[in-house]
């Protein structure tokens, strides 16, 4: 689903590189986005949503919501959250060549995706305006699972669990004590108030290995960490179910360079990576897709034609380190 903008641009680079390391790959390309709404009347049709059902996987790019309030628009990415239960949002953030401040973090969130204030629960009389924020146990339980599931697969050990109980007792003390209670004892659970793991998060983040929390805050604290690994525009990421995943790059559709070919499709090409890493068990290739992303980020290509300058170089490279 390439969706709006620039996500035309990059998604066809990411899923050129999906084939080059996994020539088997069977691809269907459906819509999701504004254009989509615009066209069909929702934003994910339930064609779209059937065809994800059925493949188990989706890669989408980016959408474009207009910035006032249309009758039945709802934003693709929360539509494909909601509709197919994808309630782990993870991000990983590590240090890549020329492009990162630092070269030693390497820290993976595990973001709820489903809760908290993104039930978009609002009410308002003009004086007096009230969001409400819900936390489930239920939804604590499969996220800490989720958390774990991503620890083992890559043999990770500590987790940071990052809530705000001290001011929110009922709500972040029912998330962090639920999910401390999921956690095996082989791990190392330690814990953070959110504006602390704010500040750690600026100047330690080499010291985080795994973080679980709340929608919001991962949210937050997760685009501040992407500036560790180059900046939002290079930020991968997968929202995650327990049948279904959509990997997808964290930036929007740049309707300012869409169409002009200097999109950077680095970010789709790590979400396309996610799948083989996270969810089709193929760390192997997932590597050789991450060690081409290095080394075309070793050498910095001009704004013009970016997009395919970047897909030929990731191609050149993983051809010549075919094992
Ligand atoms: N790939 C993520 C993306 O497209 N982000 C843009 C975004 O979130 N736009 C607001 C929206 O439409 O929900």
């Amino acid at each position: 689903m390439p969706g709006d903008g620039i996500g035309q641009e990059v998604i066809p680079v990411a899923v050129a590189v999906l084939r080059a390391v996994l020539p088997e790959l069977e691809t269907v390309e459906m819509p999701a986005g504004w254009e989509a709404f615009e066209k069909y009347g929702a934003s994910v049709p339930a064609e779209t949503v059937t065809t994800i059902q059925a493949c188990g996987a989706g890669l989408f790019g980016a959408v474009q919501s207009p910035a006032y309030k249309v009758a039945g628009y709802r934003s693709a990415i929360l539509t494909m959250r909601q509709e197919l239960e994808l309630y782990a949002n993870i991000r990983p953030v590590i240090s890549l060549p020329n492009v990162s401040p630092r070269a030693d973090v390497d820290m993976i969130i595990v973001r709820e995706n489903s809760e908290g204030l993104y039930i978009s629960d609002e009410e308002s009389d003009g004086e007096t305006a009230i969001a409400r924020r819900r936390i489930t146990k239920s939804g604590s339980q499969r996220i800490a699972r989720k958390a774990v599931e991503v620890m083992e697969k890559f043999g990770r050990s500590r987790l940071t669990i990052v809530h705000k109980a001290n001011v929110l007792p009922l709500t972040d003390g029912l998330f962090r004590d639920t999910v401390r209670a999921q956690i095996p004892s082989h791990f190392t659970v330690d814990e953070l108030l959110v504006d602390v793991a704010a500040l750690k998060m600026v100047g330690a983040p080499q010291t985080f290995d795994t973080l679980v929390t709340t929608n919001l805050f991962g949210d937050i604290l997760s685009d501040a960490a992407a500036h560790w690994g180059g900046g939002l525009g290079l930020a991968p990421s997968l929202n995650w179910g327990d049948a279904i995943a959509v990997a997808e790059p964290v930036h929007g559709s740049a309707p300012d360079i869409a169409g002009k070919g200097e999109a950077n499709p680095l970010a789709a090409v790590l979400s396309a990576a996610m799948l083989l890493d996270y969810v089709w068990d193929r760390p192997d290739l997932a590597a050789r897709i991450q060690q081409a992303v290095a080394s075309v980020l070793a050498t910095p290509l001009p704004a013009k034609n970016r997009t395919a300058l970047t897909q030929s170089a990731l191609l050149q490279t993983l051809g010549e380190n075919h094992p």
